[in-house]
């Protein structure tokens, strides 16, 4: 479903930021699944047409906007001042913010909402479905070389923007107190997925327990790393940006590169309806565990890299347990196009998880085989 923000709203932001020009089109992207996102041009006096992202950022889901504009910002201007200073991958760079016409990066609109407004980069695009292995190659490349820019950032100067956001062992209790509440009446539609992740309730605490003993680290880590959260170059197909730093905290690097292959590794969409189409394709695996090596592999420690192939099933798993529980409550989080969305991005993500175990032999000798090429 389009947001509910109209045309003029909209405009009426457009303008408060410093850009130049006269506002000559706006139009809404729809595949995010939080924020209101438009692509909006404005022309200069001497034809020149320049194009911008403006975005408001979904209240209900991050409770302190402010906090997430300043983590934005914070990261922003650090990416910016390394890449400065020395030459680093600059394939982990981000998207410049664009300041409001009072100098400030965001702007208040009236229903107390949050904007912000970002450069939009020509000839780059975002893939929903990967298509080739050099795509994969890079989206990975991409994703490492961001978490190494902001390996020296310190976590205390980042707030948590969503609390327990990977805490997969809290997502699968609420998901089992929602299903005792049936608040909308949909658990009997649903026993068999219920079903599928009980019998992998063992697997939930496995990150969370590598973590909790120390064998693997706190880093900060971007907590979203869907394959379309990366700009690539419609003319050399190179990442140029990573996208969408609403969830830069601390975590494990395990959920960031799970979720690319999550969302990479099948030729089918989040959502596809005809199970079939979701399978693992191998040499997009094998891209991106190179692709992700050649920018991470100098920091990830033995823990890490053993987990690679199993961080694809677990958040594969956990994103699984997210949209039923958004179907049973009443589909509150994410947005929907259709009714019954989330259940059959549930079911896809279902699907996916159980063609990774089929899987799942050959993908760690895939990563043991790549670490060894490395070394
Ligand atoms: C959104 C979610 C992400 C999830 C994805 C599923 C937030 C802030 O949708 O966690 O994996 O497609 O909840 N982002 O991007």
């Amino acid at each position: 479903m389009s947001s509910l923000i109209g045309l003029e709203a909209v405009t009426g932001i457009a303008l408060k930021f410093a850009i130049e020009g006269k506002l000559t089109s706006a139009e809404e992207i729809e595949t995010g699944h939080i924020n209101s996102t438009w692509k909006v041009g404005f022309e200069t006096e001497d034809g020149e047409v320049r194009r911008f992202i403006l975005q408001r950022i979904n209240a209900s889901v991050f409770k302190d906007p402010m906090g997430v504009m300043r983590n934005v910002e914070r990261v922003t201007r650090h990416i910016n001042e390394r890449v400065m200073r020395k030459k680093e991958d600059v394939s982990g760079q981000t998207l410049a913010l664009y300041p409001g016409r009072d100098g400030r990066f965001w702007v208040p609109d009236e229903a107390d909402g949050i904007w912000r407004c970002y450069n939009f980069i020509e000839g780059c695009r975002t893939y929903d479905v990967v298509e080739n292995e050099g795509q994969a190659y890079q989206a990975a490349r991409a994703f490492g070389a961001f978490q190494d820019l902001v390996s020296d950032l310190s976590p205390e100067l980042l707030v948590e923007t969503i609390p327990g956001f990977h805490d997969t062992r809290s997502r699968y209790e609420h998901l089992m107190a929602v299903v005792e509440e049936n608040a909308c009446g949909r658990v009997a539609e649903v026993g068999e997925e219920l079903a599928f992740i009980r019998e992998r309730e063992g697997e939930v605490d496995r990150v969370l327990n590598l973590l909790g003993r120390g064998d693997i680290p706190l880093r900060i880590t971007h907590n979203d790393t869907k394959i379309n959260n990366v700009m690539i170059d419609e003319a050399s197909d190179e990442a140029v940006c990573v996208i969408d730093l609403d969830t830069v905290m601390p975590g494990s690097v395990l959920y960031d590169f799970g979720d690319l292959v999550r969302t990479a590794v099948s030729p089918a969409e989040e959502d596809e309806t005809e199970l079939s189409k979701i399978v693992v394709r191998m040499p997009i695996f094998e891209a991106l565990v190179d692709g992700y090596l050649s920018s991470a592999g100098g920091f990830l420690n033995d823990s890490e890299v053993t987990n690679l192939a199993f961080s694809a099933k677990l958040i594969t798993l956990e994103v699984a347990m997210r949209f039923l529980t958004d179907h049973l409550e009443g589909d509150r989080y994410f947005k929907i196009h259709h009714a019954g969305h989330n259940l059959e991005r549930c079911r896809a993500q279902l699907r996916l998880v159980a063609e990774l175990e089929g899987k799942m032999g050959e993908m760690e000798a895939c990563v043991l085989d790549r670490v060894k090429t490395l070394s």
